[in-house]
């Protein structure tokens, strides 16, 4: 089965990318099985190392939006790419706006090792 730790990463890591189209988020979004059952609504891809994105665990630690004290906030801003399900989106044709940005990354993390589980913002 798979873990939440790989989950996050299938969700959420593309530390090559992004390839800079603007279809990137409809092609990633149907390749990482997020349009399987529904189009998720909104998505986060970091392109930063592995590595990098694992450390934000010990960066500063915050309470999440669901009021667990288990997220960090990354200490620098991170190369993302964030997808949203467009307005006119009907499953299963999952149409998704590609935004890319850098931004300071929260994410859940758990587990020993302590490592991301889920991104807050
Ligand atoms: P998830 O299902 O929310 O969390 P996601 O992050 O990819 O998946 P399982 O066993 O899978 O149910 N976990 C936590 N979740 C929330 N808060 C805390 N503190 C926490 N600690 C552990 C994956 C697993 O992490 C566990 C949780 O129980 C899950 O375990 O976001 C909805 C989705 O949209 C993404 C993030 C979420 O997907 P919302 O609205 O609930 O915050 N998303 C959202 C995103 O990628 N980018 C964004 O900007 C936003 C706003």
């Amino acid at each position: 089965k798979e873990s939440r730790a790989m989950k996050f990463q299938r969700q959420h890591m593309d530390p090559d990318g992004p390839s800079n189209n603007s279809n990137y988020c409809n092609q990633m979004m149907r390749r990482r099985l997020m349009t399987e059952g529904r189009c998720k609504p909104v998505n986060t891809f970091v392109h930063e190392p592995l590595v990098d994105v694992q450390a934000v665990c010990l960066q500063g630690n915050i309470t999440c939006k669901n009021g667990q004290p288990n997220c960090h906030k990354s200490s620098s801003s991170m190369k993302i790419t964030d997808c949203r399900v467009t307005s006119g989106s009907k499953y299963p044709n999952c149409d998704y706006r590609t935004s890319q940005k850098k931004r300071h990354i929260i994410v859940a993390c758990e587990g020993n090792p302590y490592v991301p589980v889920h991104f807050d913002a």
